[in-house]
């Protein structure tokens, strides 16, 4: 019998979420397969693994929780989502009322009103400079928060009061996808209110005629789901929305402030735009980690475990495996990033990537429209969290074309 490479790291802990890259290179190059002590659960962080992990739903479920929890033997702290962490066929009629909804063809719509929201944001967060003027400011805080904040709770038809319960909302629950530590057991002491918050808004009464909201109670009106899923799918939306686009703008953001090489090319070639966006996940990784439970024995890479154990899949570690990308660290607009697995792979694959992409390029296009330079001007503060890899702050300074 072949075992996994044992490790004591803890890709939970402060200093591994600070800093996670020697860690991942530490991981991959232990083998296809680690088993790690500290949280009795194996781990794959190399691209072949994680890719045939994500698309290998028979084997490796979604349905007992796609955290450490294993909701075969715990409660989870909240119903368990209807698409993230459930499996065909419960997973489907869900998945497919999202997937028609949030269809690049369905979003066509929002495209001008998003790019004019964009352009208004941008002008604001340059606080009035003119052409070859210079602006501090922070992309964090002034930007990348602003405009998700500004357009897609409006677009769901939730209520305009409350919406400081979204980001910290999004926040609670990616922590829960990892071990009870402290980034979970401090904010568990005051989340219930949020909580109760977002169950609201899912309701019908609460949400706007025309959003996605009402549009996936439309879909319980016509038998597509039944009544008693539209709120839960409505959560979805309102969890997995907000902080993620946070994070992928502060991503591309990042990613040209410390790439003047790239962003020049970009000023040159504003076609290569969605290129630069993906570039930046591949790179980022906002969601740097999920898991998955073995349905029935599993092997993978040789190492063959047992039903009902958990494997956590570092896409992080993946989308910077050097087995599958050259120079990875880099990030480069010469190179097809198509492939990455920021938005997962396979079944479960970001429903709300197509969203996430008009979002971060709408931004990223008003930039492009007024601003000939962007560097860092400090060393950005991350924000530590057990699932996203995002920003506290980003101080940057911006010249004006
Ligand atoms: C979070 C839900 C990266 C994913 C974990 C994002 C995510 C997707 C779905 C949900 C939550 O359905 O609540």
């Amino acid at each position: 019998m072949i075992t996994a490479a044992a490790t004591d790291i803890d890709p939970f802990s402060i200093e591994f979420l600070a800093d996670p890259l020697p860690f991942h290179e530490r991981l991959r190059e232990l083998g296809p397969v680690v088993y790690l002590e500290k949280y009795d659960v194996h781990a794959v962080a190399r691209y072949d693994e994680v890719h045939r992990s994500l698309t290998d739903w028979q084997s490796l479920q979604s349905g007992a929780g796609v955290g450490l929890s294993n909701f075969l033997r715990e409660k989870p702290w909240r119903p368990p989502s209807l698409l993230l962490e459930a499996d065909p066929p419960r997973h489907d009629a869900p998945r497919a009322v999202l997937q028609n909804l949030l269809s690049p063809r369905r979003l066509r719509v929002l495209e001008a009103h998003w790019q004019a929201d964009a352009a208004d944001v941008v002008a604001t967060a340059l606080d009035g400079a003119g052409p070859g003027g210079t602006v501090e400011l922070d992309a964090v805080t002034d930007l990348a928060e602003v405009f998700p904040l500004r357009v897609f709770p409006d677009a769901v038809g939730i209520g305009k009061s409350g919406r400081e319960h979204l980001l910290p909302y999004g926040d609670f629950a990616f922590n829960a996808f990892g071990p009870q530590n402290a980034l979970v057991t401090e904010p568990a002491k005051t989340i219930g209110p949020t909580t109760a918050w977002i169950g609201e808004q899912c309701l019908r009464e609460n949400l706007t005629p025309d959003g996605f909201g009402a549009q996936i109670w439309a879909a319980a009106d016509r038998g597509d789901i039944t009544e008693a899923q539209a709120p839960l799918i409505v959560r979805s939306l309102l969890t997995a929305g907000v902080d993620t686009t946070v994070t992928g703008i502060a991503a591309v953001v990042h990613a040209v402030a410390t790439h003047p090489d790239q962003w020049e090319r970009l000023r040159a070639d504003r076609s290569l735009l969605p290129r630069a966006f993906e570039e930046a996940v591949r790179l980022e990784s906002p969601v740097q980690t999920f898991f998955r439970t073995t349905t029935t024995d599993t092997t993978i890479a040789d190492v063959t475990l047992p039903p009902e154990r958990k494997v956590l899949m570092f896409l992080g570690a993946a989308n910077r495996d050097p087995r599958r990308w050259e120079d990875p660290d880099r990030f480069d607009l010469s190179r097809d990033p198509s492939g990455h697995v920021a938005f997962g792979m396979g079944l479960h694959q970001c429903v709300g990537q197509h969203i996430a992409r008009l979002e971060a390029t709408a931004v990223l296009g008003a930039l492009l429209d007024r601003v000939a330079s962007v560097e860092l001007v400090d060393t950005p503060r991350r924000h530590l969290n057990n699932t996203l890899r995002g920003w506290e702050s980003m101080p940057v300074r911006m010249t004006l074309a």
